[in-house]
């Protein structure tokens, strides 16, 4: 028996690149399944998975269903202590779960303005003083882990705060939000990790433009690499 993981399209679904991310950079085995959000049968799939409206969920090998993000996170890190998904150290690993308990509640006006988009960018955008409030709390929570650990993620390895901050990382990219150098930097290495390449590729090819991410009249422009 292995874990089962239910997904939306790699393309669109910000919680299911981040229960993707719980997995693949700890080579964790996972089987991967997919229903198609925003098709006439996605709660129907998602509800024969077992779970219950939203992407990602998880089937662990002892049958255990997790249907939302922090509990597929909280289980991993228990099931396997040495791959090392949260920092060893007490201190940074209790603000690690911080950090991602405050992403998973949080940065609502980011989120919400901002629709993950993995397949291109957007110029023109500008953000409201709600959403460059949430882009100057990210700023500071990764400036306080990047001091801590010296980067290149969060708290050094990659763990499962990248996991949490990817799609923070990639709206930050395509909606040309102001950065400083050390998110820059930070983005750079997310956005180069072989986990996020691979799962951004498969999405170019598999998904279908979904017309509930097109941000017109902004501006459509190449996805930014660094
Ligand atoms: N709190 C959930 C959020 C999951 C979520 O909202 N997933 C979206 C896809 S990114 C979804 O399934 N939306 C379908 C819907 O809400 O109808 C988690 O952390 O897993």
């Amino acid at each position: 028996m292995t874990y089962e993981l239910l997904i939306g399209q790699k393309s669109y679904s910000s919680w299911s690149l981040r229960g993707w991310l719980s997995f693949a950079p700890f080579d964790i085995p996972v089987n991967v399944q997919s229903a198609v959000i925003y098709s006439d049968t996605f709660y129907d799939d998602v509800a024969a998975f077992g779970a219950h409206r939203t992407v990602p969920a998880v089937r662990t090998p002892a049958g255990g269903m997790l249907t939302d993000t922090i509990a597929i996170a909280w289980h991993l890190a228990d099931a396997f202590p040495d791959k090392r998904l949260l920092p060893s150290d007490p201190v940074a690993r209790a603000e690690a779960q911080s950090a991602i308990a405050e992403m998973h509640s949080g940065f609502t006006a980011l989120r919400s303005a901002c629709p993950m988009n993995l397949r291109t960018a957007w110029a023109g955008f500008q953000p409201s003083d709600a959403v460059l409030a949430d882009i100057a709390r990210v700023e500071a929570i990764w400036s306080n882990a990047l001091a801590r650990s010296g980067g290149p993620f969060l708290h050094g390895d990659f763990t499962l705060t990248d996991a949490f901050f990817a799609p923070v990382v990639t709206r930050l990219l395509t909606y040309q939000l102001p950065m400083s150098d050390m998110a820059t930097a930070y983005a750079r290495a997310v956005t180069t990790h072989p986990a996020f390449t691979s799962w951004r590729e498969e999405g170019l090819a598999e998904d279908a433009e979904v017309s509930n991410y097109d941000m017109a009249p902004l501006e459509r422009i190449p996805f930014p690499t660094l």
